[in-house]
């Protein structure tokens, strides 16, 4: 391994310039003659819109306009787009409401957006803003799930009982049986707490429109800015496609909520045209609780059939998954085809059966998180597994190692064909390094001390490097999720990357100069990858399911290959041999046999100047390109194991000890990947024992500030123990399987398991708050 090539901890490229201030934001774009664009936001969970008065608005100083519905409406802007059909159980399509950027007639959660005032500044729109007089007749808000199946409330009139689908997955009749055969059935209710996303930077967006050229620009909080430019246009009917470019800057993390079409980025482009000067918005915190996409937020009734020995038989699942007022562009598949086809966990489960409901509520709208879908399966199988096994009187991991998969390819019922792994190995591992022998000691100490200790295990699966285009085209997603890559090589030998894969924290520049390194043996920090302009980069389809890794990587490599083959071309005429005699390695062509060699800058440089070959057959230049559409997902895999300390005076629960194995096949930079597990490990455990998206019964959002919605600090977390297992996924050249978001897949049920551990086995639901985890422990105490 070289000091910068595969496997190499290299230090983030990128980070000299974040830790230094030198990034460039959206927010650190100003266009001359910029305006500034304030909402007019609803206050009410749920209202007719009477009327709209902006005379007092437009009389404000700086105001240069104020723009509603009314207005898209008559420049024929239609609803934003949902991304992926589902069809419910008696194959009749879902039922999707229109989601329109500025509301008409209509307003269906506190924060839908009504109303842009567009001023000289963001402190006159601003005030502007609380000018514009609306006029509503307030409707009951719904934000139960239950409740608002019962219909009594009517969010959108396609839906009367505000139910968007009902899908099913799996052999009904199979699981039934495999029901009345168990000898043990263990049944649980789950609640996954809905999230807010939380990225470090906030979304904003500034629309630009140069008439002269008629071209319009979107600078852009995006993490996948080529399908933003897709859909935009098509959207706003900018034609031909390429006259919106849309250029997605350094951002500051996304978690999943920056892949969506948003209304402010819609109104930011259309409103640059209608005033004719570019339009600035940059979201405050309280607006990015109100509006944008949630996460999570299921109820699960879910339930396990295990033989007279514990071995399982059937799984059977009822989800309701609130997806809140509009769908959100992907809402519809994450708790569908991102949820039940990952309910077999790392098990091999004959049967399973599931049933989901998508349901509007007058809430914000849901869509992908981190994990999306993934950590809300894995959430119910390790809980229904360790619940199962403390029923069954059995120990969890003998009960987990008893009905692991052990054969690959495994085909679940569930859709999901696994294609490596080994299951076993990264739990020995896992346990060996948590030191689980130890454990009765160190728990005999903290009674001791008056505290209770919990050991939590989580054994995950998740499908990633999204996605193979054969299956999630057959599944309804209705586009391919391949990826491109192209290879400047300049003829001095330094290259360029253009990738469709976006980086906003998880390290590409590094990572993928690394892969360029390697096989190149140029420099890395003779490599640039450029991302994020659809000016620069034809087409791509962006970062989210991590799949850049598996997916825009190999597109890297399937370049770097053409890149090579057409050097060994050069070379060969460059030092007069046959192109069947040049061999590459370690940055030189050399002709076997002899000592005549070239370095890689060398052959560039001949590539260019051409003078060995012109007139021949050979193209000058050292340029090549390559789509990458993967032939499966990646499975990563790992078992992750808390040990956690709870005061039962108090009810806090101090985590004292963090394991992770997992299993990401070929590991590019096991610093970066570590960097990726700790993150997401953070983000799980806030799941679990912090956050909490509350609205109140009047559908008012009561989490609105980081005053009541709890984020996990440094001091909240233990410093992780982090290993792996490597199975190299088989579906990509380099072997590579994603690690973006398997810490949040992993960590939510391994906190609550070491909790019940804890606390002897009630269950309890997250986020398990002191006061939560008091109670139970009250419970638990003798009187
Ligand atoms: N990598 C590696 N070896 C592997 C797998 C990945 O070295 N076997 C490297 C990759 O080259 C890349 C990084 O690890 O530099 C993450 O790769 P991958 O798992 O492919 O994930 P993506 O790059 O596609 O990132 C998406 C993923 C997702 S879906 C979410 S959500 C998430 C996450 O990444 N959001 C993040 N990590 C985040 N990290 C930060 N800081 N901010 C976010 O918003």
């Amino acid at each position: 391994m070289s000091a910068t090539g595969i496997g190499a901890p290299v230090r983030r490229k990128e980070d000299f310039r974040f830790i230094t201030g030198k990034g460039q934001y959206t927010d650190d774009i100003n266009r001359p003659g910029q305006t500034y664009a304030a909402f007019v936001r609803s206050p009410h969970a749920h209202a007719v819109i009477k009327s709209v008065d902006a005379s007092a608005a437009l009389a404000s100083p700086g105001v240069v306009s104020v723009l509603t519905g009314q207005d898209l409406e008559a420049d024929k802007i239609g609803g934003l787009i949902c991304g992926w059909m589902i069809h419910n159980k008696d194959g009749s399509p879902m039922s999707a409401g229109a989601h329109p950027a500025l509301a008409v007639g209509k307003v269906r959660y506190v924060g839908d957006h009504v109303a842009v005032v567009i001023a000289e500044t963001f402190a006159q729109a601003r005030d502007a803003a609380e000018k514009v007089m609306v006029d509503y007749d307030q409707l009951p808000a719904v934000v139960d799930m239950n409740e608002a199946l019962t219909g009594k409330t009517v969010i959108h009139d396609v839906a009367p009982n505000n139910r968007v689908y009902d899908w099913h997955l799996g052999d009904k009749a199979a699981t039934d049986a495999a029901f009345a055969r168990a000898k043990h059935v263990t049944r649980l209710d789950i609640v996954n707490n809905r999230l807010a996303p939380n990225p470090m930077e906030p979304r904003a967006a500034i629309g630009d429109y140069d008439s002269g050229q008629e071209q319009f620009t979107l600078y852009t909080t995006s993490q996948n800015p080529h399908v933003a430019r897709l859909v935009l246009s098509a959207f706003i009917g900018i034609a031909p496609e390429h006259k919106l470019r849309v250029i997605a800057p350094d951002v500051g993390g996304g978690f999943g909520s920056k892949i969506f079409i948003y209304a402010e980025e819609t109104v930011c482009v259309w409103a640059a045209k209608k005033v004719g000067r570019p339009v600035k918005w940059v979201s405050d915190r309280t607006e990015a609780f109100l509006a944008d996409a949630h996460g999570r937020d299921h109820l699960t009734h879910a339930e396990l059939a295990t033989d007279e020995r514990g071995k399982i038989l059937g799984l059977r699942v009822k989800t309701k998954a609130n997806l809140g007022a509009y769908l959100s562009t992907f809402s519809s598949s994450v708790p569908t085809y991102l949820y039940a086809p990952l309910l077999s966990g790392q098990y091999d489960i004959p049967a399973i059966y599931a049933e989901v409901e998508g349901v509007y509520t007058t809430t914000a709208p849901v869509d992908a998180y981190r994990g999306a879908g993934r950590p809300e399966a894995t959430f119910v199988v390790e809980r229904l597994v360790e619940v199962a096994a403390r029923e069954l009187g059995q120990d969890p991991v003998a009960f987990r190692k008893k009905n692991f998969i052990r054969k690959f390819p495994h085909q679940t019922p569930v859709i999901m064909a696994y294609d490596v792994g080994d299951y076993t190995a990264s739990l020995d591992k896992a346990m060996e390094m948590a030191d689980v022998k130890g454990f009765a000691r160190r728990k005999r100490e903290s009674a001791r001390k008056g505290k209770l200790r919990g050991l939590g295990y989580s054994a995950y699966i998740e499908a990633c490097g999204i996605a193979p285009s054969a299956a999630v085209g057959s599944l309804g997603a209705g586009v391919g999720l391949w990826e491109s890559a192209e290879v400047r090589v300049n003829p001095v030998g330094t290259v360029e990357v253009l990738t469709g894969s976006h980086s906003h924290g998880q390290g590409h520049e590094t990572t993928f100069a690394q892969l360029v390194s390697d096989r190149l043996g140029v420099p890395i920090d003779q490599v640039a990858i450029v991302h994020g302009d659809t000016d620069k980069v034809q087409f791509g389809m962006g970062t989210y399911g991590s799949r850049s890794g598996a997916v825009g990587m190999s597109a890297i490599s399937k370049a770097l290959d053409k890149v090579i083959a057409k050097g060994k071309k050069v070379a060969a005429y460059a030092m007069e041999a046959s192109e069947a005699d040049i061999e590459f390695k370690d940055g030189r062509f050399s002709v076997s046999g002899t000592d005549k060699s070239l370095a890689f800058g060398e052959v560039a440089l001949q590539a260019y100047i051409a003078h060995k070959f012109s007139g021949q057959e050979l193209e000058p230049g050292l340029k090549e390109g390559a789509f990458y559409d993967p032939t499966n997902f990646t499975f990563p895999s790992g078992v992750h194991i808390c040990e956690l300390e709870i005061d039962p005076e108090t009810g806090v629960t101090t985590i004292a000890r963090w394991t992770a194995v997992d299993d990401f096949g070929t590991v590019i930079n096991p610093m970066i990947v570590e960097g990726q597990v700790h993150g997401g490990i953070a983000q799980g455990v806030g799941q679990a024992l912090f956050e909490g998206v509350h609205y109140d019964a009047d559908g008012q959002l009561v989490t609105a500030s980081y005053m009541d919605y709890c984020m996990p600090r440094a001091d909240d977390l233990p410093s992780f123990d982090v290993g792996t297992t490597s199975t190299p996924c088989p579906s990509n050249p380099l072997g590579i399987k994603g690690c973006g978001e398997a810490g949040a897949i992993a960590s939510p049920p391994a906190v609550i398991n070491a909790i019940t551990d804890a606390l002897g086995h009630e269950h309890i639901a997250m986020p398990a708050t002191p006061q939560a985890v008091w109670l139970a422990a009250q419970r638990r105490l003798p009187a």
